[in-house]
């Protein structure tokens, strides 16, 4: 058990020689105070704050997160990866990587960025400006920016049917099929410079993808207005979960940061960290307060049905900003950051970061928000001071919260009801614990805890720095993912968890909702694409492995099936465009194939009973050996052939 999880009121405030009442915020460059002025924590204070190494001791603990070899794990975690670009998955509570799976990024093993299938969904949902500027750069962005990716509901618990993940990097959403645990449609988002925060419709289902428009441009961006701020804009954005296609945007005064809705599906709500609307760090802090926008679902598909909006990149964008019947803006201390939805239906909270409070709202008064009935800070039930840099909120669906304190490196244990009485002058102490987490925690999330069914037994502290915990690898780090087991009244940490750039964001989902398939099946719409132009040229993909010309395009069919391939050779000519079509017909789970072309730069994965595709110009002549880069069998190393490609002029 750590000797310092009981850090309330000890050893880190003394080290950092301040109290939970600073509200400094230490920034690089300088310190950023609150309205009370009376705390600064420069940011080499906060961070040489290191425990002393601990030798491994005997702690029970630790062992509920023993998962024996060949038990399973009886969570899934979605993470994100941060500029890494793809989704990972991870079992809790062994916090084992399971899979991951690519999405923004290119990946070496599975070809996604090479096969036709996978450029197909990374082309087809850009913007025709955003194809044309790609045209000379290899056609599809190489990089992105996954902040959160988060499961599809029905009737406020997850359905296991998609998790949607924002791209905070190129300003667009993807979705993946949680069935294949493959990525299957992304969409680039117009009018929108970066999309940061991204949740979903909780209520009756989703529905509605929330996205948030973090950074304000000029609307059309084409160079005519630099210092104009009048005419720079955030927008907010709903997509259609379903068809993947935009419902509407509205256009908010101020920027957006994190949003998440209600367990009601008539609002969603963004944090707004630039209410100044400013474009250096010294003008987005200027203010006391900044906001939280409140979107009213019901009234804005009313605008869109009655035509009160602007067509913008051919989408409906509907006037949002401050006085509009849409939206109603909440004042909040500067800079907050994290939105989070209580499994209680009923209070969502804004967390500070600049300052030491979160802000408790109560969603059944938005109706008289909306009415006019009350004023906006009248649906302000709760602000309970927790500590330094409070970034978000994970709860227990038993009354409690735990919010991560990114400058105390800490996660706060606290009681909404408490917090309740404490803000109508109760002489009570919302919060019940803090402990220690290994460093500057960011996003934390709880077992089932962004649904009703929110069950109380682990949360994760997605720490930004790991510092000493691990082995030094060299001066870039890994961070930590801490497991902490919250099913007993004292949170106690139970894992350390080394994770590569850069987890933002976790789901974790119980295993019952969650049912992948492990054999494709052949009308899958993934390689649909691939069936249709075989029935064309005649081939049957599952028994014929032949090669079909047609110009100076070839297409090459094979099958695989361990350990050959159906042709163990073919031959082209140089300058042809060659298609290469190859389809597992091993029916067995887990027998995936590969193909990779040596020194030719193509390299696929071909799962059990899929079609994948991959097309490139044969432009230099020679013997060049394929082989299957997956291992699929004992005489896996002798599953290869050779593309001939004859020269043009001998
Ligand atoms: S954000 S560390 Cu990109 Cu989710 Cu808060
Ligand atoms: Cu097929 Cu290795
Ligand atoms: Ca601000």
């Amino acid at each position: 058990m750590s000797d310092n999880e009981n850090g309330k009121g000890v050893s880190r405030r003394t080290l950092l020689g301040t109290t939970a009442a600073a509200a400094g915020v230490g920034l690089a460059g300088g310190a950023v105070v609150t309205k009370d002025g009376s705390g600064f924590v420069s940011t080499a204070d906060a961070q040489t704050k290191t425990a002393a190494p601990k030798a491994p001791a005997a702690r029970p603990a630790v062992q509920k997160t023993e998962v024996a070899p060949g038990e399973l794990d009886e969570y899934y975690v979605f993470f994100s990866s941060g500029q890494s670009g793809e989704m990972r998955i991870i079992g809790l509570p062994s916090m084992r990587e399971l899979m991951r799976v690519p999405v923004f990024n290119r990946c070496s093993a599975t070809g996604w960025g090479q096969t036709n299938e996978s450029l197909k969904i990374l082309t087809e949902g850009m913007q025709p400006a955003t194809r044309e500027f790609l045209k000379s750069r290899g056609g599809t962005f190489m990089n992105g920016d996954l902040h959160h990716p988060h499961i599809s509901f029905t009737d406020g618990t997850y359905d296991g049917r998609y998790a949607f993940m924002n791209d905070k990097a190129n300003s667009r959403v993807a979705r993946v099929r949680l069935d294949i645990m493959k990525c299957d449609k992304i969409i680039e988002l117009p009018n929108q410079h970066t999309v940061h925060g991204l949740r979903l419709q909780k209520y009756p289902r989703t529905g509605y993808v929330f996205c948030n428009g973090e950074d304000g441009v000029p609307l059309p961006n084409d160079g005519k207005v630099l210092d104009n701020p009048k005419e720079y804009h955030s927008i907010f954005t709903a997509l259609d979960g379903d068809t993947m296609k935009v419902a509407w945007q509205v256009m908010v005064s101020g920027n957006l940061d994190n949003v998440d809705s209600d367990y009601q599906g008539k609002y969603c709500f963004s944090t707004c960290y630039n209410s100044e609307e400013g474009v250096t760090l010294a003008e987005m802090t200027a203010s006391e307060q900044d906001w939280v926008v409140i979107f009213n679902l019901k009234r804005i598909e009313e605008a869109v049905k009655k035509g009160d909006y602007k067509e913008m990149s051919g989408v409906p964008v509907i006037d949002g900003r401050k006085g509009s019947a849409y939206t109603r803006y909440v004042p909040v201390s500067n800079n907050p950051h994290g939105m989070n939805t209580a499994p209680d239906g009923i209070h969502i909270v804004a967390a500070g970061k600049l300052a030491p409070t979160v802000t408790v709202m109560d969603v059944r008064k938005f109706d008289d928000l909306f009415d006019d009935k009350i004023k906006p800070r009248d649906v302000v039930v709760a602000e309970p001071e927790l500590g330094l840099g409070p970034l978000h909120t994970a709860y227990d669906g038993k009354g409690n919260a735990y919010t991560t304190l990114f400058l105390d490196s800490q996660v706060c244990k606290w009681n909404i009801e408490l917090a309740k009485r404490a803000f109508k002058g109760e002489k009570v102490d919302p919060i019940i614990q803090k402990i220690d987490v290994h460093y500057q925690p960011g996003h934390n999330h709880s077992s089932m805890g962004q649904t009703k069914e929110a069950d109380g037994k682990w949360l994760i502290s997605l720490n930004k720095f790991s510092k000493d915990r691990f082995l030094n690898v060299g001066p870039l780090k890994p961070e930590n993912d801490q497991l902490i087991d919250i099913s007993g009244d004292k949170m106690v940490l139970v894992h350390d968890g080394p994770s590569f750039a850069e987890p933002h964001d976790a789901t974790i989902v119980h295993r019952s909702k969650i049912n992948p398939i492990s054999i494709f099946d052949r009308a899958d719409p993934m390689f649909a694409d691939a069936v249709k132009q075989a029935k064309a040229d005649g081939i049957n993909l599952e028994a014929d492995s032949k090669l079909i010309r047609d110009g100076n395009k070839v297409r090459v069919y094979m099958t695989a099936t361990a350990p050959a391939y159906g042709l163990e050779q073919f031959q082209v000519k140089q300058g042809d465009e060659v298609t290469v079509f190859i389809t597992n017909i091993d029916a067995v789970e887990d027998l995936t194939h590969g193909f990779c072309i040596v020194n030719y730069g193509i390299q696929m994965e071909i799962a059990p009973m899929a079609t994948a595709s991959v097309t490139f110009m044969a432009d230099k002549p020679g013997v060049y050996w394929y082989y299957c880069s997956w291992f699929c069998h004992a005489m896996h190393m002798e599953m290869k052939g050779r593309m001939f490609v004859e020269p043009k002029s001998v």
